[in-house]
């Protein structure tokens, strides 16, 4: 993509209401537009992250054995009404009547769409277990929404839905999810810490979050240290349960049963959810199936969710600096800039034009910055955005047979012969 011909509208001037950091380098790098009040339209370079992270979560999600598939925004009241969640869940619910007076409303989630669904179709233990996603936007009328896309009223959500004969695959389930969970976010560059946690008005009594390490985070978190270095390659979910966790609130010094040296302390976002919550939803919307003796039983159900569009705003809090947004690799809106200082340089461009193609040939998502204006500000616009590698072609280093890579992430630069260029940042983007 030529940076000239893509709509990039970074500003200067940041709105007051802005108070965190990640919802100021939205809006300053012209990734978001707030349309009212936790509301926002994604402009392109948004929409791509966004794109990025949904492509992550997809993958681990299928690789678990989960299906895609797509419900509605607009749901009618019935289903609430007999799961008795339609005046539980109080003003949060945003209530439209359609022309013939019936009562819809905008889906805050999708427990009671889905058992439905599953109700009409499953009759046997045969068919199960099934693991059942989607990756659609929600709505929920928060008190306050604020901190941007972190806590909007309108927001995408990654929820799934299992349906088990009994209680001990139910966990089975549960624990598949819970390791997916954590595959999905160290995939991200993020250092999950899985928790214990309530269950509102979801219900149940097993549940677990899923924070993100981030200095700027909203909770404080109190953690076994063996929860900061996992690997994706041997995770066990029984274990990784059994580490301490807990926040601010459920922490008490004096009952921690580890000790000190083993203790962690930092500040998180909550970015994932998941519940057990057995027969809750299938004995009130009829969700039976027949088990191996022909008796009639409710099928054991766990949801498990995952803040889409807040995942945007949490990555920017957990990699920023002063400059601007440090995407990592794998959600990085593009993995290269190549920025030509000299556009009016007929050698500087010849070179730009040349890795810009080879780097698209090869399917690396590359802005080529060939915008015609000051140096200073192609330089902060590709800091600010966060590009993790920058060929940044000046006259005076082509001069010398050289150009300069920037890496955005470990914030150093290097000058490489102009030959050598694809090969070194081949192999970074690789690595
Ligand atoms: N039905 C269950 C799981 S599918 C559920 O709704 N869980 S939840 O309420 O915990 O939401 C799941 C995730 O959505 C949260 O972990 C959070 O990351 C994200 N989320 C919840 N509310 C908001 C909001 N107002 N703005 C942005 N993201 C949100």
């Amino acid at each position: 993509m030529k940076y000239s011909e893509f709509f990039i509208p970074t500003i200067k001037d940041i709105p007051s209401d802005a108070e965190i950091i990640s919802h100021k380098l939205m809006i300053k790098a012209g990734m978001i537009k707030q349309s009212s009040a936790g509301i926002y339209s994604w402009l392109p370079l948004g929409y791509k992250v966004l794109k990025n992270i949904e492509k992550i979560i997809r993958e681990e999600q299928d690789k678990a054995g989960a299906n895609e598939m797509l419900m509605p925004t607009i749901q009618s009241s019935d289903l609430w009404v007999k799961s008795g969640r339609y005046d539980d869940y109080g003003k949060e619910m945003l209530r439209i009547k359609d022309r013939s007076g019936r009562e819809m409303l905008y889906g805050p989630t999708n427990e009671e769409l889905i058992t439905d669904i599953f109700q009409s179709y499953v009759t046997s233990y045969k068919e199960l277990p099934k693991n059942l996603y989607h990756i659609q936007w929600k709505f929920r009328d928060e008190v306050r929404p604020r901190f941007g896309v972190m806590r909007g009223r309108e927001f995408l959500m990654k929820d799934n839905y299992s349906f088990d004969l009994n209680e001990d695959s139910a966990k089975i389930s549960y624990n598949n999810m819970f390791k997916a969970y954590i595959k999905t976010f160290l995939r991200m560059g993020l250092t999950p810490i899985s928790l214990r946690a309530e269950t509102g008005p979801i219900g149940g009594n097993l549940s677990h979050e899923f924070q993100i390490l981030a200095n700027t985070g909203e909770s404080t978190l109190y953690y076994d240290k063996e929860l900061e270095s996992l690997d994706p390659e041997s995770l066990d979910p029984d274990k990784l349960q059994s580490y301490y966790a807990a926040v601010d609130e459920q922490h008490n010094a004096s009952k921690c049963p580890i000790k000190k040296e083993d203790l962690k302390i930092s500040k998180g976002i909550e970015v994932g959810h998941i519940f057990y919550f057995g027969t809750k939803y299938s004995e009130k919307l009829n969700a039976f199936v027949q088990d191996q003796y022909g008796k009639r039983t409710p099928v054991h159900m766990g949801s498990y969710g995952i803040g889409v569009s807040r995942l945007v705003g949490a990555l920017i809090e957990a990699n920023h600096d002063e400059k601007g947004i440090k995407w990592p690799k794998s959600v990085a809106p593009f993995k290269l800039s190549v920025v030509n200082l000299m556009p009016e340089d007929q050698n500087c461009n010849t070179i730009a034009e040349d890795y810009y193609s080879n780097f698209m040939t090869l399917n690396f998502d590359t802005l080529f910055d060939d915008r015609d204006c000051s140096i200073g500000k192609k330089l902060s616009d590709n800091d600010l955005i966060g590009t993790p590698l920058q060929i940044v072609i000046g006259k005076r280093d082509i001069s010398q047979g050289v150009v300069e890579i920037k890496d955005r992430l470990l914030n150093t630069t290097e000058k490489i012969k102009i030959d050598d260029v694809k090969k070194v940042v081949l192999n970074k983007l690789n690595s």
